[in-house]
């Protein structure tokens, strides 16, 4: 007869014992009922509409290398790092790594004439009450954008001070779909992940979010339909309490 001791010894070592599943379970079950203490905001796409200027700067770039490219192109490069872009936009022509930098240089400093332009009023509709409505509920406030822009952006909008942490494309190495600059957000925050609530508009991001156990809000477009929450008007009609009622009701049918 094998006991369940004898057994458990005999199991290979990768299999979980129950005391191992429980404690698993445990862990999981706390990680659910932890309290939302913060939102962390995508920049283009969520906080502004950046993504025009990204699209005239690679159709400028494109153009001068009689390259084929449209605004659905466009739509591929949406929370994608300027190198990953790059990759996409050349749809498997070669450059040397020399060509590849000098091309993303002018991409950027196309980009950076535009964004002389950027106000205040260049917040998209809703933003700023939604940022002041979730201060005022007592949550923490943080940037979690691919950009290496971000920080500029931010201060042309006015809205840098609004927020408890900035992470942007200097932040980690790994852009999303990995879900390193979540991590860092939350660190830098001192929360876990699984306290987040992640406002994203790409496919990637929510992705990325997703992997480290954060909430996630998907703004606009479709390809963020998987999200938590679904939000096709961004934050423009979007009510802080509303949000986080239907998260909990979303962690409880997780349980
Ligand atoms: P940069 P997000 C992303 O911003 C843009 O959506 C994406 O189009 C851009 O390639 C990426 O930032 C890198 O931007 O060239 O300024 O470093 O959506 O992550 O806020
Ligand atoms: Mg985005």
């Amino acid at each position: 007869m094998t006991s369940a001791v004898g057994s458990a010894k005999t199991a290979p070592a990768d299999l979980p014992s129950a005391t191992d599943s429980d404690s698993l379970t445990r862990s999981i079950r706390e990680k659910l009922a932890m309290p939302i203490h913060a939102f962390v905001f995508d920049l283009d796409g969520v906080i502004t509409n950046t993504a025009e200027y990204h699209f005239r700067a690679w159709k400028r770039l494109a153009e001068e290398n009689r390259i084929p490219f449209t605004r659905a192109d466009n739509e591929a490069l949406r929370g994608v790092s300027r190198r990953e872009s790059l990759r996409r936009l050349l749809n498997g022509r070669d450059l040397t790594e020399e060509q590849a930098q000098d091309w993303m240089a002018r991409k950027n400093s196309y980009y950076q004439q535009h964004l002389q332009g950027l106000t205040p009023a260049d917040a998209l509709p809703g933003v700023t009450a939604f940022l002041a409505a979730a201060r005022s509920r007592g949550l923490k406030l943080a940037i979690a954008s691919a950009s290496r822009n971000a920080r500029f952006v931010l201060n042309r909008l006015e809205l840098t001070q609004r927020f408890d942490v900035i992470g942007d494309g200097h932040s980690v190495s790994e852009p999303k779909p990995s879900p390193d600059l979540f991590i860092w957000v939350a660190d830098q925050l001192r929360i876990a992940p699984e306290s987040a609530v992640v406002f994203e508009d790409a496919e990637a991001g929510v992705d990325a979010a997703k992997l480290v156990g954060c909430l996630t809000v998907g703004i606009g477009n479709a390809k963020v339909g998987h999200a938590d929450i679904h939000l096709p008007d961004g934050l423009k009609t979007a009510r802080v309490d509303r949000i986080l009622t239907r998260l909990e009701a979303v962690r409880s049918n997780r349980e």
